[in-house]
Formats: structure tokens, C-alpha cells, sequence
């Protein structure tokens, strides 16, 4: 792991989005000349590090009046640490994914979906390098939570790059298919029903194996449309709002499964709804053909 600071280079051209919320910061910039999307985000207060915590940090009192008291704690800085993300180089779609932006909601019929999304996914969607990379264990190997090698219904289960893996508060994992002809949730029928069920069944499995953590506790999903077209369904903890986690993008793996035991065709010919943001190609194209 690179421990030097590659970060020193960096130099912030703007701030594509930041919420005092979540504790985040969305910055676009230049790193060795190429462009760049940094992202820092503070991490959870872990239970289990408390007493560390108040033992071993400085509380300067802030202000004081009848009973109640603010104070500023200054945490020994490995209790306080920011969470980094860095994509270099970063494409122009990059930095529009994470552009504050308004979305509009798209309505996609099955014509839609073969003479607008189809072909603009065909040639503008992002690189799934990493996802191929991943399933031939070129990167993130030692992360892997559990594998099926099936090539037909098997899968790679690893830790979701959103996840630092130090609480279970917030965890979110991905399973990422062997099969690689399927795009997105448009492509899937009843021939798939073997793959999904086995995804599903082998992952909460796992999940409660590792963390502990029962299936009544997970929200498992596809998302539609995805940033990435290789199918991938996304694991996280109920109660956890994951970013970008909208109601309006997510597809229960239940439900999927339910539907195309019921109409083997039910992905290729139901309209389907989904926000795409302001600045978004695929937008332009529904605006272009006069569906928006
Ligand atoms: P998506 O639904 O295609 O897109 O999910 P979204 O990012 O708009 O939700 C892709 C998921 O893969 C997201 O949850 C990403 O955080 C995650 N992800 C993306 N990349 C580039 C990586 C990566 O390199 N490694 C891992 N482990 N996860 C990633």
C-alpha cells in the first residue's frame, strides 16, 4: 500500500459537491497533470474505540451555561481518520457523477431502452476494468469475501469501495457476476433465475457467516440505471442510506426474482423509471427523442 502522500500534489481546481451532513467533500482537481476527483469523508464514531477515546484525547471547554456544556475533543489522530478516495485519471463523466446536480425523472419504455439507452451505453458508459480486474484477482483479491467459481451462477462478494469495514453500521458489499454478457437489469430473464437465486442465497449466507449479521438485517439490490454495466447486485444493512442509495434507482433482488418467475420476459418489456441527473448524455438523448 502507498503510504506517502500523493496528495500534496493535488491541486483543487472546485468543489464538485460537500454536505455538513454526511461530512463530505466531492473536489475536482489536478494530480501530476492529470484530472482528478479527490473525495474525504469523515468516518463513524466506532462503539468499541470509546474508552480509548476519552482516555486518550484533550477536551477543550467551548462554553459553559446552567447544564449544559460544549467542549472541542481532539482525538489521537488514529481515531481520526478521513476516509479518501481518489479516481486519476478521472474522465469528464467521472466528474459529472459527482457533480451536485438536479435529476428528472425518466420514463424508459422497451423501445426506448433499444433505440436510446442501448445504444448510448454502448459506447459512453464507463470502463468496467476494475469489476474484470476484480474477478480475475488483478486487484482487491485479498478483500474478497466470498467466491463462487461457477462461470455460469457464480460470483465474487467483496467489500463496496464506499466501505472502510470498521463498523457493520454501515456495510455494504457487492456481488459481481462471472458472466459478463449481462448489462444491467434490461438484460435479465428467467434464464438467469439460477444466478440470482444463488447470489442471493450464497451471499446472505456469507454475510451472516463473516459479520454476524442476519438476512432480516440486509437490503439487497440492483440498481437501474447503474454507473456500471456488469452485473453487480449491491448488499448493504437496512437503516444504513448508502449515498446515492434512492429509491428511484433501486430494484430488490427478491422482487427481481419474483417478477421473472412470473414473466420470464418481465425486465425486457416493463417500462422502467429512473432519475438521470441535469447534465446526464443519456438525458439528452431522451430529450432529443422528444421523450421528455
Ligand atoms: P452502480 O449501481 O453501478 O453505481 O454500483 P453507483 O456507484 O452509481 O451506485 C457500483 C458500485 O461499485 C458502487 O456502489 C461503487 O461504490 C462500487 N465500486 C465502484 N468502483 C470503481 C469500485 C472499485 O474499484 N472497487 C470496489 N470494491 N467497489 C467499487
Amino acid at each position: 500500500p502507498e503510504s506517502q502522500s500523493i496528495l500534496c500534489d493535488f491541486k483543487t481546481t472546485n468543489v464538485l459537491s460537500d454536505s455538513a451532513r454526511e461530512k463530505n467533500i466531492f473536489l475536482r482537481g489536478k494530480l501530476a497533470d492529470q484530472e482528478a476527483v479527490v473525495i474525504l469523508e469523515k468516518t463513524p464514531i466506532r462503539e468499541d474505540t470509546l474508552a480509548e477515546l476519552f482516555s486518550g484525547s484533550t477536551l477543550r471547554l467551548e462554553m459553559r451555561n446552567d447544564i449544559y456544556s460544549t467542549y472541542r475533543l481532539q482525538a489521537p489522530p488514529h481515531l481520526n481518520e478521513i476516509k479518501t478516495t481518489v479516481v486519476c485519471p478521472a474522465t469528464e463523466k467521472h466528474v459529472k457523477k459527482y457533480q451536485r446536480q438536479e435529476s428528472f425523472l425518466v420514463e424508459e419504455t422497451e423501445e426506448d431502452y433499444q433505440s436510446i439507452t442501448r445504444p448510448y451505453i454502448e459506447k459512453q458508459s464507463f470502463s468496467v476494468k476494475w469489476v474484470h480486474n476484480i474477478l480475475e484477482k488483478k486487484a482487491e483479491a485479498d478483500r474478497i469475501v466470498y467466491e463462487d467459481p461457477d462461470p455460469k451462477v457464480g460470483f465474487v462478494l467483496l467489500p463496496d469501495f464506499k466501505w472502510d469495514q470498521k463498523q457493520v453500521d454501515d456495510l455494504y458489499l457487492i456481488a459481481i457476476t462471472h458472466l459478463r454478457d449481462i448489462r444491467s437489469l434490461r438484460d435479465l430473464t428467467s434464464e438467469h433465475l439460477p444466478l440470482l437465486q444463488n447470489i442471493f442465497q450464497k451471499g446472505k449466507e456469507a454475510i451472516l457467516q463473516r459479520y454476524d449479521l442476519p438476512a432480516s438485517k440486509l437490503r439487497v439490490y440492483l440498481h437501474y440505471q447503474p454507473s456500471y454495466y456488469h452485473l453487480h447486485v449491491h448488499f448493504t444493512k437496512l437503516g444504513y442510506e448508502a449515498p446515492g442509495c434512492g429509491v428511484e434507482r433501486a430494484h430488490l433482488l427478491a422482487d427481481v426474482i419474483q417478477n421473472l418467475q412470473s414473466d420470464p420476459k418481465y425486465y425486457k418489456t416493463r417500462t422502467l423509471y429512473f432519475p438521470l441527473r441535469a447534465d446526464d448524455g443519456l438525458l439528452g438523448k431522451f430529450k432529443e427523442a422528444g421523450r421528455l
